[in-house]
């Protein structure tokens, strides 16, 4: 059979580069992640070729026997790896995790009290740009100006005054752990639905290293390709009580086939992360962001909320004059790789914005500890301290070469 670098050349050079980029940079966005061979072997697999409407023993399709197994291997490790009652597998993303939570829980017009975007919260939380913001009635909560960590206070407050229907806890920049169960009483006091997106610590939360919302919650949704380390993809678990409910939302309400090689992905992942040697990579990934941000902070960097008790830490350079754009874009020239991110109380638009948001669950992957944090923390401190110093830039490509080559990654992909 013709290989792809003999049919389509172009294609696959793409994606040898892709494969030397991610090998050569330093990837500290916090939602990505480099996933095992064995995922990326079920990724591309005869399994993308097959419609499977429905659910495991219930298709609207014949020749679904094998992919039944599939998905109910799928399905059995992520309720055991969570301790969930139900779990759906088929969101094909958070995004529509979160809607499928949504259409089956509210109608249009409905009261939603959900997190800030520019406090750490999500766009599916009711962005105006996103379907959150445009069908329903949302009301952000935030964080305090104090602390920066989630306004307890605030949330209860604004329950009481508008009734929500739906309360949503979680987002996509919050550096510190939530406490699902403030939540929990505020939605019960008003008689809410409480809606916890774990995207962002899931991994932590199912190696018991975060609070977890199950049991609180009335409905979790989830990523599998952040902390949780399983191919890009999301994931919904709730009580038995709502999973008929959910189920028939996600398929037919707001999905057709389900992506039959990414749930054996799922699956694949979900059996690492039933191991120990997981646990620890997931400790592992505290500790490398505490060590992090602390070797940040002792450069004169601030972090919003002085720190952080997850995967990820907010670099707020408001103080410095540099806008999270131009921060971006000089540690990008340098190999370094970061998102630019609102801070509390943003005075910037979000496409320039007065942070980065940097995570550490890729570099943990490639086996980097407590000292290669440290040498990233002077790494980025160069770059930023010389923005636009062509000179630094270069010296720091060296470092960052010399850094990457000791933790190699995805050797056969890259040549
Ligand atoms: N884009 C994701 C993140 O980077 O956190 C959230 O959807």
């Amino acid at each position: 059979m013709p290989r792809l670098a003999e049919i389509d050349p172009d294609v696959a050079k793409a994606l040898r580069e892709e494969a030397q980029r991610q090998h050569r940079n330093l990837e500290l966005i916090a939602s990505e992640n480099f996933v095992s061979e064995p995922v990326l072997e079920a990724l591309g697999s005869v399994l993308t070729n097959k419609y499977a409407e429905g659910y495991p023993g219930r298709r609207y399709y014949g020749g679904c026997e094998v992919v039944d197994i599939v998905e109910d291997i799928a399905i059995a490790r992520a309720k055991e790896l969570f301790g969930a009652q139900h779990a759906n597998v088929q969101p094909h993303s958070g995004a529509q995790a979160n809607m499928a939570v949504y259409f089956t829980v509210l109608k249009p017009g409905d009261t939603v009290l959900g997190p800030n975007l520019s406090h750490g919260g999500h766009l599916t939380a009711g962005s105006p740009v996103n379907y959150s913001g445009k069908f329903y009635t949302v009301v952000p909560y935030g964080v305090r100006r104090d602390t920066e960590r989630i306004d307890l206070d605030q949330v209860r407050d604004l329950a009481k005054q508008h009734r929500p229907k739906m309360i949503i806890a979680g987002g996509s920049a919050f550096p510190r752990a939530i406490d699902f169960q403030p939540f929990a009483d505020v939605a019960r006091e008003v008689g809410a639905v409480l809606m916890a997106d774990i995207a962002h610590p899931a991994g932590l939360v199912a190696a018991g290293l975060h609070p977890s919302p199950i049991g609180l919650a009335d409905f979790v949704t989830t990523t599998t390709h952040k902390t949780l380390r399983g191919p890009r993809g999301g994931m919904v678990m709730c009580g038995t009580p709502h999973a008929q409910a959910l189920d028939k939302t996600v398929m037919p309400g707001v999905q057709g086939g389900p992506l039959m090689h990414v749930i054996a992905a799922k699956a694949v992942a979900f059996k690492e992360a039933l191991t120990p040697e997981w646990r620890r990579y997931q400790g592992q990934v505290i500790q490398n962001a505490r060590a992090l941000a602390e070797a940040l902070m002792a450069r004169g960097y601030r972090l919003v909320s002085g720190g952080t008790d997850t995967h990820l830490m907010l670099l707020d350079l408001s103080g410095r004059n540099i806008t999270g754009k131009d921060a971006q874009e000089a540690l990008d020239r340098a190999w370094i790789t970061v998102n630019k991110n609102t801070v509390p109380f943003e005075t910037k638009s979000p496409m320039v914005t007065s942070g980065v948001r940097i995570g550490t669950p890729a570099v943990t992957t490639r086996g980097m500890r407590e000292p290669e944090m440290a040498q990233i923390a002077a790494l980025i401190d160069q770059v930023l301290a010389n923005l636009g110093s062509t000179a630094i830039e270069a010296r720091v490509r060296g470092e960052v070469q010399e850094l990457t080559n000791r933790f190699p990654l995805y050797p056969e992909r890259r040549s």
